[in-house]
Formats: C-alpha cells, structure tokens, sequence
C-alpha cells in the first residue's frame, strides 16, 4: 500500500532525506534539521501568503532598524525568530547566524534546559530568513535561504568551569565556528514563496528541487538532479548599475546585448531583485545572475555567508559557476559574519565568459 500512496504522491522531502541517511548514516543529524526547515518553510510561505490581509499582524514595519541599516518589516522579526526556534530545538545546533541579528548566537550555552541537547553532531547554521522581503507587499516572490556547516567539536563551553576571561574565549571560539568558507559547507537550501512553494537543496552529491504540494502539506520531490543548461540567454542584474560596473564586466556584457557573446545568442533581461527568484529560474532556465561589484559598492550588496556561499554551494552543485569576478565564492573565508561580496553565478559557460574578461584584464594592466 505505501508504494501506491507513494507513487501516487511522489517522493516526499521526508522520505528523500531517510533514504539519504539509510544509505548515509553519518548524514542522521542532517536529517532531523531538514525536518525543521521542512516545517519552517511551510510555516513561512502561510504567513507570506497571508501577510497582505487587513487583518495579518504581519504587515508593516517592525520600527526597528536591523544590523544592516535596513528598515524590519514585522515578517522578518517573525520568520526569524520562526526559523530560529525550529533549529534550535533540535539540539543538533551549535551556533547559528542570521541576516537579522546583529552577532551569531552560541545554543549550546543558551538553551533553556541541557535535556534538549543529547550528545550528537552539532552544526552551525546561517541564514536569511525572508530574503526580498521589501518585495512582499508587491506580491513579489521572496526566500529563505540556509546554509549548514559541521560544528567544531573542541568548541566546548562548560559555564560552571571556566572564569569570565575563559569562558568569553571559550564562546568567541565557539562563535567563530560560523565563519567558515562556502567550501566547508555540508548542505545547503532555499524555499521560495511564489507561484508555488519550492525547496531546493544540495548535500554535496547533486541539486534536488521540492514542490510543496499543500494538499498533502508535503514537499514532493519535482526536480531530481537538477542541472542548469551550459549556455543561456538571460542576463538577471540591476542594469541601472552598468556603468559604474568594473570594466570586464561592462564589456561582456555588452558583447552579450549585440550577440558577440562566445555564444552567439542574443539575450534577455529578466531580474526581479529577489534573489531567490532570480536564482530559482536562472538554474532552472539557464542565465547569468548578480550582484556585481560597482563604484558606489566595492563588495556588492550580498552577503557572503548566509546568501552568497549556499547558493553558490547549490548553483555548483547544478553544474553552474558562481564567482566575485576574480575568485570563487566557495572559497573565501568570511571576516566578518554580514560580509557582502561581489556575486556572478550561473550557466558555466557564460560565467566563464567573466571570469575570462577579469583574467585578461588583470593580465594585461
Ligand atoms: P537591488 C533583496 O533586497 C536583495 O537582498 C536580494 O534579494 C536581491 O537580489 C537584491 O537585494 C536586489 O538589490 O539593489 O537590485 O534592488
């Protein structure tokens, strides 16, 4: 009777992650956060979805001015502190990091009760909880997206055995296990609320697209080894910036609007400044998305940690590229936990068309 339920809904996320673990044992604490982010993600696309109701508590401006100098909507306090506590009560946290707050925050010391926590692998966990969420009152799509890195063993912070100076050290220790490079990523997801819910991951072996299928309430599996076309048609950036873009990039991407591209074909625009969107199609119709490097700012706008590295993890694991310009992204380790770095990702062809222009332009300065 399963397999004629199963087939007749399809693979759920659920299902999906307990063959992974079956066959990959280690994998078993992955599994109990993916059934966090799983609900976290349905949690968020009701509340997105309901945000713009006269009635919604969710509308409007929080009041309060994030670490990025960004006004808070209500809805990024909310799915937030939402996606927070379905980590954190997992206790297979360690540490975890956020668009919305101003520091990582260290749960193994801060959990109301140590019962939560058995001792399993802890990771560490960043994320932004509702990327584009200005987008939300135009009905724009918007995401979540949500990197995973193993924790640190040695961090260990016992409260009741250090002085103040040991344990403010032994927490920075800890606190600094969120600042690893896109390389050291284990996994990496991304839910996008639009015309259907998505969730879309990697584990390291291949890109996996959910569809949530609210009859069920379940994540279906809909897009199985995700794979984006070599080559594209479709430039994804804010082209008012063009002209205060570093030089190489101005030049390819002029010679992509005249068709001199190394691909002959002629392009498109299509860029709804919600990452997520931007990224979702960009893997799945081909394209060049960014967040280039401009004169007005030097590192971009997206954040490496929690936005640049695990889509990039996701976009590689697709077959794609993702790179400042000069360097891949997957390998610069963040110094601080909101950097922003330049973003160019995509089909690898066309993104190796870029990285080609900084090449010769560094060659012959
Ligand atoms: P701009 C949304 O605010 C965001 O952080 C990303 O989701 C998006 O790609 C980018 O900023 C859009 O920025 O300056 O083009 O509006």
């Amino acid at each position: 009777v399963f397999d004629e339920v199963c087939d007749v809904t399809g693979i759920t996320l659920k299902r999906f992650m307990s063959e992974v673990v079956l066959l990959n044992p280690e994998l078993g604490e992955l599994g109990t956060l993916f059934g966090a982010i799983d609900t976290a993600c349905k949690a968020i696309s009701n509340l997105v979805k309901r945000s713009q109701l006269p009635s919604s508590e969710t509308l409007g401006y929080q009041g309060e001015v994030n670490i990025q100098g960004e006004d808070q909507k209500k809805l990024d306090v909310i799915t937030n502190d939402l996606l927070k506590r379905a980590l954190r009560f997992t206790g297979r946290l360690g540490v975890l990091a956020s668009e919305e707050e101003d520091e990582p925050l260290d749960l193994i010391s801060s959990l109301p009760n140590e019962a939560i926590f058995s001792d399993t692998e802890k990771y560490v966990c960043v994320f932004d909880p509702l990327d584009g969420s200005s987008n939300v009152d135009a009905g724009i799509p918007t995401g979540t997206i949500i990197g995973i890195y193993e924790h640190d063993e040695t961090c260990a912070i016992d409260f009741d055995d250090c002085t103040d100076d040991e344990c403010s050290e032994q927490e920075a220790q800890c606190l600094a296990n969120t600042l690893q490079a896109g390389n050291n990523l284990v996994a990496a997801a991304y839910c996008l609320y639009s015309s259907s819910t998505f969730l879309v991951l990697t584990l390291g072996a291949g890109t996996y697209g959910f569809t949530l299928d609210e009859n069920l309430g379940e994540f279906i599996l809909s897009h199985p080894a995700m794979k984006i076309p070599e080559t594209s048609s479709i430039i994804s950036m804010n082209e008012a910036n063009t002209f205060m873009w570093d030089q190489p990039l101005q030049d390819t991407v002029m010679k992509w609007k005249r068709g001199e591209g190394k691909s002959g074909n002629s392009f498109s625009s299509r860029y709804i400044g919600s990452m997520v969107g931007d990224v979702h199609r960009t893997l799945l119709y081909g394209g060049i998305f960014g967040y280039p490097s401009d004169t007005k700012n030097p590192n971009g706008k997206l954040r490496l940690l929690y936005e640049g590295a695990p889509m990039s993890f996701i976009v590689e694991q697709a077959g794609g590229l993702a790179t400042t310009g000069k360097q891949r992204v997957m390998e610069i380790t963040p110094d601080y936990v909101h950097q922003r770095v330049p973003i160019i990702l995509g089909s690898k062809n066309d993104v190796q068309e870029v990285i080609d222009a900084y090449e010769n332009a560094s060659a012959s300065a």
